[in-house]
């Protein structure tokens, strides 16, 4: 069979055709496109931890976390290195590869870059891949991060640019494609998606996704978030998504980037368990392990390993990802693969004994 082409060209009609298939069709493209790729019963986990939380001057309504809306969440300052590398470790020691920081930031300030380069250089020492979040990047702290040994910066489009200036005013679509133009060129790993169920229509997932998909490079992870609804906040009573909605976005988005990790993200915690196993047969294999996300629930560490237990999922170690010739130079260890998996199952017995 030939490998799905990786195009950046696609049009929204094409990507609305792809909305449109029946159900079944659509989900059936996207787990063969799926396999040509990746290892289908392997889902990368990730570990959030919210590094300065609240008060944030973007006005996101979606967010929790913006000074704009009372949404009577504790405010907190940047936290001490110690704190965020004891995070790290208890991550590690539960199975996750990655550790990703968020902030509720605009941008970083001058004053405050030194400490997250100190947290990116510590939290790396300990084997694990690191992701940060914290607002648009000018190219010189790009590249700072980078040189730090950033794996991965998350910064979201959030949805189609038409839809944009219903959800955000305080930043444009186009900040936040010069914020992606500068991780890339500092040369990190781009984590970039959106959030569903906003109040948008299906045109809208279609162009979130189409401007995706027609980034120079397709992002190496696309979480897919689904809105937690949150009291405060101006789309606190928006109308639930139909979840089979959902589920297409997810699809569409594992067709059109064959090549990049698909998160099912945010949300989990309203989704049952039959949802999520949907949610990775239409490409998803990523997602976040941990009671939390910045600020709100996600489920439990122990529920995610019966579930991945009961789908016959394992987790992907940290470099799984690479190509055969990274692999060959030995980049990957394959006994601390072993090991960590076991870590990450004998954490289930060991809580269930
Ligand atoms: N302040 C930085 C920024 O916005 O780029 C980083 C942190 S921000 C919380 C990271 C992402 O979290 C947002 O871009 C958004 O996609 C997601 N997010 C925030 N609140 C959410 C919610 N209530 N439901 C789902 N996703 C949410
Ligand atoms: C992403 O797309 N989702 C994560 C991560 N990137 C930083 C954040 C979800 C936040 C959900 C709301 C909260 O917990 O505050
Ligand atoms: Fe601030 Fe990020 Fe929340 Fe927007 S999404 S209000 S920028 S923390």
């Amino acid at each position: 069979m030939t490998a799905s082409p990786i195009r950046h060209d696609w049009t929204l009609d094409e990507i609305r055709a792809l909305f449109d298939l029946p159900f079944n069709d659509l989900v059936f493209k996207a787990q063969s496109v799926h396999r040509e790729h990746f290892d289908p019963n392997e889902v990368q986990v990730s570990t959030l931890l919210s590094i300065k939380t609240g008060a944030c001057p973007e006005d996101c309504k979606y967010c929790p976390q913006s000074g704009h809306y009372n949404t009577g969440l504790e405010k907190e300052k940047l936290l001490e290195i110690e704190k965020v590398v004891a995070e790290a470790r208890a991550a590690k020691d539960k199975g996750a590869s990655r550790f990703c920081m968020g902030a509720a930031w605009r941008s970083p300030s001058r004053k405050d870059m030194p400490y997250v380069l100190d947290m990116v250089r510590q939290v790396k020492s300990l084997g694990l891949e690191t992701c940060m979040t914290l607002g648009m990047l000018q190219q010189d702290e790009a590249n700072q991060l980078a040189e730090a040994g950033l794996d991965y910066y998350n910064h979201n489009l959030d949805t189609s640019e038409k839809y944009y200036n219903h959800i955000i005013t305080t930043r444009t679509y186009q900040d936040r494609l010069d914020t992606l133009d500068n991780v890339r060129k500092a040369g990190m790993k781009v984590c970039c998606g959106g959030i569903m169920g906003m109040g948008e229509d299906e045109d809208d997932r279609a162009g979130l996704i189409m401007q995706l998909a027609n980034l120079p490079h397709h992002p190496e992870s696309v979480p897919i978030n689904m809105l937690v609804k949150v009291a405060g906040t101006p789309l606190e009573d928006v109308e639930d998504l139909d979840p089979f909605e959902f589920v297409r976005t997810i699809a569409v988005a594992r067709i059109v980037m064959p090549e990049s990790h698909v998160r099912l993200s945010a949300g989990r915690e309203n989704m049952n368990d039959q949802m999520q196993a949907l949610c990775f047969l239409a490409g998803a294999n990523s997602i976040f392990y941990g009671e939390k996300l910045l600020t709100t629930a996600n489920p439990e560490a122990d529920h995610d390993r019966q579930l991945f237990k009961r789908l016959g999922i394992r987790p992907e170690q940290r470099g799984e990802a690479h190509t055969d010739e990274e692999r060959e130079a030995g980049l990957v260890d394959a006994l601390e693969k072993e090991r960590n998996r076991h870590l990450f199952y004998d954490a289930t017995e060991r809580q269930t004994a």
